[in-house]
Order: C-alpha cells, then structure tokens, then sequence
C-alpha cells in the first residue's frame, strides 16, 4: 500500500484533481490563442482579421492568467493545507461549492469573450485581461468574475477553517510552513481583490449594464491596479511554495531556514498592494510623489525574492552536497537534472531572475518611460508569470498528478524534453521581446508597422526579432502539445502501487528557531491595511476631486485616429504650437 495522496485523502484528491484539470484546460485554450496572435503579430500567417486579434488577446490573457494559474492555485493550496495539517478539510461539500462556483464564474466570463468572434449575438468582452474602462465588456464577463472571485474567498474560509480547527487541537505548536505560506497568500488577496471588487460592482458592471451613463476611467483603472499588481503575486507565491517545499527535497537536501521563508512570505502579505501605481507611471492626473512612493514600496518589495534567490539556490546547494557535490560550482552537476520536476523547476527559478530584472527596470519612475506599453513589458512577464510560475506548475503536475490519481507519470523522458524545450522556446521569444520593447515596437497591436526600420530578415533587424518570437512561439506550442500528452497518458494509464510517498521537505533551521511573533497574522494584516489606507487614500481622493466619483461622460468606444475631425484638430494644433514656440502668434 502506498502513502500517496489519494490514499491519504481520498475525497480531497478528488477535488484537487478536478482543479487541475479546470486549469489544463484554461492552459490549452490560452495556448492555442498565444499561437495564434504570435504568427498573426509577426506576419507569419494570419488567418483572423486583425480586429479580432483583440479578442484572441483577451482570451489568451483571461484564461492564461486567470483560470490556469489560479484553478492551479487552488488545487496546490488545497493540497498543502490537508498535507501539511494532517487532516481533511471540514466539509467537503463546502469544498465542491466554492470550486463549482470559480468554474461557474469563469466559464460566463469564457463565453462572453469567445462570443466577440461571432456577429451571431450582442455579446462580447473584447477589453483585454486589463478590462480598463472606456473599453466596455458585456455584462456577462464581470458577472463571471466576480462569481470566480468569490469561488476564491471562500476557498481561503475553507482553509482558514482547517487551520483554526487544528489549533483548537494543537493550540501550542507553530503554524506547518506550508500553510502558513497559504494562509499570508490569501490574507493578502483579500486585501487586493477589494479593489477589483469596488472596480466591478461599484463602476464597471453597473455601466455595463446601463444603471449609469459613464465612470471616471482613471479610478477604475486605478482601482485595477490596487489589486493588479498583487494579482501577479498571487501567482507567483503557489510556485515560490513549491521552490521552497519540494525543490530542497528534490536536490537531496533540506530547506535552508524555515524562518526566512515565513519573513518572505510576510513581507509580500505587507509590500504587495500598495505599489499598483508602478503601472501607472504614465497615467496623467496622479502626481508625481504618489508615483514616487509606490516606487519606492516596489523597491523594497524586491527584498523577499532577493531572499528567495538565496534560500533556495542554498538549499539546492546543501542538497547537491549531500549527494556528493564538491566545489564553488561543481556542486551544481550533482543535481539530479534528469529528474523532470526538478529541472523544470530549477531552470523556471534561472528565468525568474532574468525576468526580477526587468522588473526592477520596469519599476524605475523614469526609465519606465523608455520600456511602458512596449514589447519590454511583455517580455517581462512572459519571464514572470510565463516561466517562472507557468514552467513551476508545468513541472510540478509531474509530481502531483501521480499522487491525486495514483497513476504513474506516462514518461519522464517526454517531461524532460517538455521542460527543457519550455525554456529553449521562452528565451527565444522573450529576449525578442525585450529588445524590440527597447526599439520601441509596442504591445497590444496587430499589425504593427516598422516603416523606419530595416525589415531584412537579418540579425539585428525588426525582421530577426519577429523570426525569433515565432520561433520561440512554435516551441513553446511544442512543448504544450508535450505536455498534454503526458497528462492525457497519466490520467488515462494504469493504476500503480509505486507511487511515491506524499511528502514535503524538512528544513535545516525549523520553525523552532523562530520568533513567535512571525506567527502572529493579525499584527502583519494589520500593518498591510496600515500601508495600503496610506498608499492608497490621497491618490484616490485626488482623482475623484478631479475627474468626479462617475468621471466625465467618455464614451465606451476611443475615436477613430484617421477620422477627418481628429485629424483636423490635430493639424491646427501643431500649427499652433509651432506659430507660438516661433513667436509668429
Ligand atoms: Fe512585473 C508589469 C515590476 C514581478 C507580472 N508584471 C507586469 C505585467 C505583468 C507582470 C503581467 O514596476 C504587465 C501588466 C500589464 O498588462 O500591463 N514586476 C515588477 C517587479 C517585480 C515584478 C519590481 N511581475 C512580477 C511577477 C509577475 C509579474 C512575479 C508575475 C508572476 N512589472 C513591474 C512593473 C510593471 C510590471 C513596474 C509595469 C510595466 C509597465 O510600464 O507597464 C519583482 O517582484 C521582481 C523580483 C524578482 C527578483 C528575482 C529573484 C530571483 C529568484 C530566482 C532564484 C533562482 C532559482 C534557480 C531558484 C528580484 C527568486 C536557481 C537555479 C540554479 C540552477 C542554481
Ligand atoms: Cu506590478
């Protein structure tokens, strides 16, 4: 008999199973989208019209970073919290509701886009993963979100409620580490999602909806970034849970400390929300000490992955030399890299710290102007949210889905080549991306135009930059169609008694060794509001001072540029311009 998770927890594998499978499939379909824009934006082929590049991009954003990430979040969570508690959760009916509900929620919000591709009905959500207002969606697609946000909160009660219950039994022991990883995430989502939560059902869906005739779109959009910001976070934290837990185990070691992974994970509980205006640095109408503060906060928030880069690479090293690594860098070959779940997860941290760069240079007030709503922009997520999280998550269903169906992995040989040829293609697109951002190609257009640039298919061109984002493109398809071959293979295989033991890593400085007060979530929540009331409060009156509660009437759809009037305007402007710097006027 095994110990895997399925045989621990029957009924919470079925629930974890389920959550993945919601996520591969967000995956797939976010996956074919990406391949889709990738050839139509570098004019390898294009087979939609370019006004529904949009709407692929909208899918290829919602369901990528909304459902595949989060669904994935949710399975992982549910897993630490019962593992690392030792116990089942208290009613799993419950359990089933918040998860029906996130996939009620995202499947309204699913149609309502992919409705934008047919003329067969009013319905459409063509308004990016940002949802900005004047860009206005079909009521249909807040709805859903704010049912799958919801599905979310209660999923945090859900383990919220395990974790109380077990202190009633265990009231002087310290919090597991895995949950304790799961309990500051959440309690720093509920803080983020109430600007979203405020954005939707305050502003967004009543004008969607015709109750109000207009919204002020710098609020709302500011209102997106208070929680849009922390959002990438949210992703980020499940796949930093797993560089924590099971990467040392996977090296052959332990964790370094205990206590500084619970220092990290407060510090992003602390530092998360209140620096959203760092996408904002562009935005007229916040001022500049506004922006210089959330600089500010987002440098400090460099500290906890600072950290982590050096926790973790520690304890890959402590594990490489205990399998008999040697040297300054020798230890580094005594790392098991035939192991898929490692070296998927080994090589997706390499990235993360590429992509921690470009955030850094992103969140630096004045050279964001150089990088803002350029290709940079999305070259640094593709690192972030792209490799980092997606390539953890990829790697890690290696190890997970054997334990939730207690069937054995299809082939790990097919898994390596997946996560190697994950990375292969992301350094291809992304450096791409990056430097094209730096040429000034910008993000979110269909056909852009490079009339000044030499379009030669040679190195150095906007034309060898396209070649390697399509490049990268295809392998990253690849590597997905790998992917789901093997989950495909798993699930449908044989069941096996040799599924390894459900089971995390130690740690080499435990949580003994740390102050009690790390344990202490009211005092850090307390302190997050604290920062977030001081962050937050000014910028936000100033802008309903300025620009009203409901904002000015603007209407839903921008101005045609080419239109006769705008152009006139625009010509008599510069005219004026001129004749005044000239003194003629
Ligand atoms: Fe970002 C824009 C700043 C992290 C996602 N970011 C975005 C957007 C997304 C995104 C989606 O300040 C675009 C939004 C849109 O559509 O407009 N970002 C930062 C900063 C960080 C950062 C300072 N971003 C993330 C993460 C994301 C993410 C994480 C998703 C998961 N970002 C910005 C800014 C913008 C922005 C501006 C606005 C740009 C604009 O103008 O629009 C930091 O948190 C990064 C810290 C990271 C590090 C790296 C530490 C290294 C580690 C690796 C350890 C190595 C290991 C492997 C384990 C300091 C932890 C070892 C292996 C061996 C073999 C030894
Ligand atoms: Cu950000």
């Amino acid at each position: 008999m095994s110990n895997a998770y399925i045989d621990q927890f029957p009924a919470e594998a079925k629930v974890v199973r389920t959550a993945f499978y919601s996520s591969f499939l967000a995956l797939a379909l976010g996956g074919l989208f990406g391949i889709i824009q990738t050839l139509h934006r570098t004019g390898y082929y294009r087979f939609i019209d370019s006004a529904d590049y949009y709407t692929v991009l909208t899918a290829h954003g919602v369901f990528l970073v909304i459902s595949f990430t989060i669904f994935f979040l949710v399975a992982i969570f549910t897993w630490a919290i019962t593992t690392s508690l030792d116990r089942g959760l208290e009613d799993i009916r419950f359990t089933w509701g918040w998860l029906g509900l996130m996939m009620t929620g995202i499947t309204l919000t699913g149609i309502a886009i992919l409705a934008g591709f047919t003329d067969a009905t009013e319905i459409s959500a063509t308004v990016l993963f940002t949802f900005y207002s004047p860009l206005q969606a079909h009521p249909m697609f807040y709805v859903g979100l704010v049912l799958f946000v919801v599905g979310t909160w209660l999923a945090g009660a859900d383990w919220f409620r395990s974790w109380l219950a077990w202190k009633r039994e265990n009231p002087n022991e310290r919090i597991p580490l895995p949950t304790f990883m799961v309990l500051t995430t959440m309690l720093m989502w509920y803080i983020a999602t109430v600007g979203v939560a405020v954005a939707i059902l305050v502003f967004l869906l009543p004008w969607s909806l015709g109750l109000i005739d207009s919204v002020n779109p710098l609020l709302t959009r500011t209102l997106f970034w208070f929680f849009g910001h922390p959002v990438v976070y949210f992703w980020l934290m499940p796949a930093y849970m797993m560089w924590y837990i099971m990467l040392p185990k996977l090296a052959g070691g332990k964790l370094f400390s205990d206590p500084l992974a619970r220092v990290v994970f407060i510090l992003f509980l602390v530092l998360s929300v209140p620096t959203g205006i760092h996408h904002q640095y562009l935005d007229p109408g916040i001022s500049e000490g506004f922006k210089f503060i959330a600089m500010t906060n987002t440098m400090f928030l460099l500290l906890p992955s600072l950290l982590t880069a050096f926790t973790v690479v520690a304890s890959m090293e402590h594990g490489a030399r205990q399998r008999g690594g040697s040297g300054y860098f020798g230890w580094l070959k005594a790392l098991p890299w035939r192991d898929p779940v490692f070296t998927g997860m080994a090589l997706a941290g390499l990235m993360f710290a590429a992509a921690g760069f470009s955030g850094m240079i992103n969140a630096g007030m004045n050279i964001n102007y150089l990088v803002h709503n350029t290709y940079w922009v999305v070259g640094h997520f593709h690192l972030t949210v792209g490799t980092g999280v997606a390539l953890t998550f990829m790697a890690v269903t290696y190890w997970f889905l054997p334990q939730v169906t207690g069937r054995a992995l299809w082939s790990r040989s097919i898994a390596l080549y997946q996560v190697v040829l994950w990375f292969v293609g992301m350094t291809f697109m992304s450096n791409a991306m990056h430097r094209g951002g730096l040429l000034g190609i910008p993000r979110r257009t269909a056909e852009p135009l490079y009339e000044n640039f030499e379009f030669a298919a040679s190195v150095g061109s906007v034309g060898e930059l396209q070649a390697q984002v399509a490049l990268g493109g295809a392998l990253l398809t690849l590597s997905l169609v790998l992917f789901f071959t093997n989950v495909v293979g798993t699930a449908l295989g044989p069941r096996s008694d040799a599924i390894p033991d459900n089971e995390y890593a130690d740690a080499l400085s435990t949580a003994a060794d740390s102050p009690i007060i790390l344990d202490n979530l009211k005092l850090w929540t307390a302190i997050a509001i604290v920062l977030v009331i001081f962050a937050y409060t000014f910028p936000l009156l100033s802008i309903i001072e300025r620009g009203g509660l409901f904002g000015p009437d603007i209407s839903p759809f921008p101005g045609v540029i080419g239109s006769a009037d705008l152009v006139t305007e625009n010509v008599l402007t510069v005219l004026q311009i001129t004749l005044s710097i000239t003194g003629v006027a």
